[in-house]
């Protein structure tokens, strides 16, 4: 009898044993876009160990960081398909899969990180993960998408007057799009791994992230001007397709909740100090950061926008709920 004959069998009853104490172990892929050190993916990593903890190393999640598997919209579509089991997405690309989170992308609705996990913290933020979790999607923590605003190669941008008119990258999603055309600009919707040779080679004049993305990236050698607008704080969210979670005991499903509760605690605390430090280096780098003054002109640019969200009831509700409270 040869090796070959054998393994096979002898691989089932080792699996059927180990299962029987307790000791199969299922591998899991999680995505991510960001580079080693990035808030995001320290917290993922730290939500990796703490659920092979918790779960005495029966799930070993990998984390793929980089981007490695693809990019965001089409990640997104592999956690549907469960191509992959997690995922820590931008509220951006996520909310083209699910409408039921669109309203979380509109400009100037939070007017901060604390305000936005007020919400996201509570009863809106259930509401958000029913409408996830009907797609696909089982939210386990909100993360910190931070501010947004725009940095550009060429000039100093000091008004919305010095951005009409230029090609500004934007993430693959549909507000973001609306949004740069109701700036009288040119959005070009690209994969986040593509931005910097598109500064570089002048494909797009401008781009648009918070301090952190914008540091990461590289993005600040080529893209010294920054408008400070915080034009869209958004959320991100860890989350683990319903494929998997369906699978889930009960032990383990509250394993991984309460590991992705902590993540976002810790997600939330990296992210405040990696801002800081985007900021200083940056700076000292050479970035000119010129915050904008007032933002009416280009709230009341984005009337169309709140015009499409406020003829919806339910978005109706959600974007005066958020505003008032
Ligand atoms: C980052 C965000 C990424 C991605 C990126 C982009 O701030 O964390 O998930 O959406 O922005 O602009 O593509």
């Amino acid at each position: 009898m040869t090796m070959r004959t054998t393994i096979k069998p002898l691989l089932g009853v080792l699996l059927a044993v180990c299962a029987g104490m307790g000791l199969a172990q299922t591998k899991l892929r999680a995505w991510n876009i960001h580079p080693d050190g990035y808030p995001v993916t320290e917290a993922m990593k730290s939500f990796a160990e703490q659920v092979g903890k918790a779960t005495q190393g029966r799930y070993q999640i990998e984390v793929f960081s980089n981007a490695t598997l693809g990019d965001q919209p089409k990640a997104v579509q592999m956690l549907k398909s469960g191509e992959i089991d997690l995922a820590e997405f931008s509220s951006g690309p996520l909310s083209d899969a699910v409408p039921g989170i669109k309203v979380l992308n509109l400009p100037f609705l939070f007017t901060d990180s604390a305000h936005m996990f007020r919400h996201l913290d509570g009863k809106l933020g259930d509401r958000f993960a029913a409408n996830l979790k009907a797609a696909g999607f089982v939210v386990l923590g909100w993360y910190d998408g931070g501010g947004r605003s725009f940095y550009c190669t060429n000039k100093p941008i000091n008004s919305l007057r010095d951005l009409a008119g230029s090609k500004i990258r934007v993430q693959q999603s549909e507000v973001y799009i609306e949004m740069v055309k109701l700036l009288d600009a040119t959005p070009v919707a690209l994969p986040f791994k593509e931005v910097l040779d598109a500064l570089q080679q002048g494909k797009v004049d401008c781009a648009e992230n918070n301090l952190p993305s914008y540091e990461s990236t590289g993005h600040y050698k080529v893209a010294r001007n920054v408008y400070v607008t915080n034009h869209v704080i958004s959320p991100e969210a860890l989350v683990v397709s319903t494929k998997l979670w369906d699978k889930l005991g009960k032990e383990d499903k509250a394993a991984f909740s309460e590991a992705g509760a902590k993540s976002a605690l810790l997600m939330r605390e990296l992210w405040n100090k990696r801002v800081a430090l985007a900021l200083d280096v940056t700076t000292k780098q050479g970035s000119q950061f010129v915050k904008v003054r007032d933002v009416s002109p280009m709230v009341r640019r984005m009337g169309p926008l709140y015009g499409k969200y406020m003829a919806d009831p339910t978005t109706r509700e959600e974007l005066l709920t958020i505003i008032a409270n």
